[in-house]
C-alpha cells in the first residue's frame, strides 16, 4: 500500500515537473503567413484573430451556399440535376495562421460544394479525378451498386458519371471512399448532400455545419477542431441572425480519429431531425452528440435578442477551434415562427 502510495506520489510528481517543462516552452512566436499578415502564435495553440486577407476559404460564405445544380427535364418530366465535381490532392491550404496542410479537395475545399436537390429529382455527377491518387465519390442515401462509389476506382486523369433519383429526403454526406479511408476523408475529400421533400420545409434562415478537424503532424489525433474547416472562424465573425425567425442548420459531423462529436447551443434548445429523413422532430434539446457521418437538421429561433455561444461540448474540442457565436439581433415586428409551427 505505502509502495504504491509512493509510486502515484512520485509519478504525480514527474508530471508537473514534466508539465511545467512543456509550458515553459509555449512561447509566442511570429509567423508571416504567405499572405502576408503577420500573427503571433505558439504553433500550438490556435486561436488566431483573422483577417479577411490570411483566409482562402470563407467559411461565411460556405455557411449558406447552396448548389442547385444545372436543371433541365427529362422526356418524361422528370427534374435533371447535373453537376460537376473535380478532385485535386495537391493544394496547400493555410488552415490557420503559419499552419499549411496538403488538402485534398472537390472543387477546391474543404468541405466540397453543398449538393442540393430535391425528392425524386434525376441527379446526374460528372466527377474528374485531377488529382494523383485514386479517388471516387461516395454519396450516402439509395442507388444502384454501381454508383455507390467503392468498387469503381477512379484513376488519375480519370472520370466517372454518378446517376440515381435522389432518396430518400435528408441531409446525408459524401465523400471519397478509396482506401486507406481515413486519410482520404480526413484530408477533405467530402461534402454535404441535401435531399428536400417534394413540398418543401418551412420558410427559414438555413445553413450548413461541417464538423471537421485536422491532423497536421499525423499522428492520427485532430490538431485543429471547428465548425466549417476554420478554426475559431465564427468565434471572431459571429453569425448574424434575427430573433423570431426560424434558423435550419443542416450539421454534419465528419470528423475522423475521434469516436464522438458534439453540438451545444447556449440561451436555446432546438428541434432536432436525424438525418432529417422525418418531417417530425425526434427530439427537443440543446445538445447532440454524433458519431462519424451522423448528421441532422436542428430548427430553433431565438426569442431575446444577444450574444450567444455554440460549441462542442467535448471541451477540448472547443479549446481547439470548435466555436461559434450567433449575434441574434432584435427583429420585434416578425411573429414567432416556431409559435406559428409547433404551437410552443
Ligand atoms: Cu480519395
Amino acid at each position: 500500500m505505502i509502495i504504491s502510495m509512493s509510486v502515484i506520489i512520485a509519478a504525480s510528481t514527474l508530471y508537473f515537473v514534466f508539465s511545467e517543462g512543456i509550458d515553459a516552452q509555449l512561447e509566442e512566436k511570429v509567423f508571416v503567413t504567405h499572405t502576408g499578415a503577420i500573427v503571433k502564435t505558439t504553433g500550438e495553440i490556435i486561436d488566431p484573430l483573422y483577417v479577411a486577407s490570411t483566409m482562402e476559404f470563407d467559411p461565411m460564405k460556405y455557411l449558406r451556399e447552396f448548389n442547385y445544380g444545372r436543371v433541365s427535364q427529362l422526356p418524361d418530366g422528370t427534374t435533371l440535376r447535373e453537376f460537376t465535381i473535380i478532385a485535386e490532392d495537391d493544394k496547400v491550404m493555410e488552415i490557420s495562421p503559419g499552419v499549411f496542410f496538403n488538402v485534398w479537395t472537390f472543387n477546391g475545399t474543404v468541405p466540397g460544394p453543398t449538393i442540393r436537390v430535391t425528392e425524386g429529382d434525376f441527379v446526374r455527377i460528372k466527377f474528374i479525378n485531377n488529382g494523383s491518387r485514386e479517388h471516387t465519390m461516395h454519396f450516402h442515401g439509395i442507388h444502384p451498386a454501381e454508383m455507390d462509389g467503392v468498387f469503381e476506382p477512379v484513376g488519375p486523369g480519370g472520370q466517372f458519371t454518378y446517376e440515381w433519383f435522389a432518396d430518400p429526403v435528408g441531409v446525408h454526406p459524401y465523400h471519397c471512399h478509396i482506401m486507406p479511408l481515413e486519410e482520404h476523408i480526413a484530408r477533405g475529400l467530402y461534402g454535404v448532400y441535401i435531399v428536400d421533400p417534394k413540398e418543401g420545409r418551412p420558410i427559414a434562415d438555413e445553413m450548413i455545419m461541417v464538423l471537421n478537424g485536422f491532423d497536421t503532424d499525423f499522428d492520427t489525433e485532430n490538431n485543429f477542431y471547428a465548425a466549417n474547416t476554420i478554426p475559431f472562424y465564427y468565434q471572431h465573425h459571429p453569425i448574424q441572425i434575427n430573433t423570431n425567425e426560424l434558423i435550419r442548420v443542416y450539421v454534419v459531423n465528419m470528423l475522423e480519429f475521434d469516436p464522438i462529436n458534439n453540438l451545444h447551443l447556449h440561451g436555446n434548445l432546438y428541434y432536432y431531425y436525424p438525418t432529417g429523413t422525418d418531417t417530425v422532430p425526434s427530439t427537443y434539446t440543446d445538445m447532440i452528440t454524433l458519431s462519424q457521418t451522423e448528421r441532422g437538421i436542428m430548427e430553433f429561433e431565438y426569442k431575446y435578442p444577444g450574444k450567444y455561444l455554440f460549441h462542442a461540448h467535448k471541451v477540448e474540442f472547443s479549446e481547439k477551434g470548435w466555436i461559434g457565436i450567433f449575434i441574434v439581433k432584435d427583429n420585434p415586428d416578425q411573429k414567432s415562427q416556431t409559435e406559428i409551427e409547433y404551437g410552443t
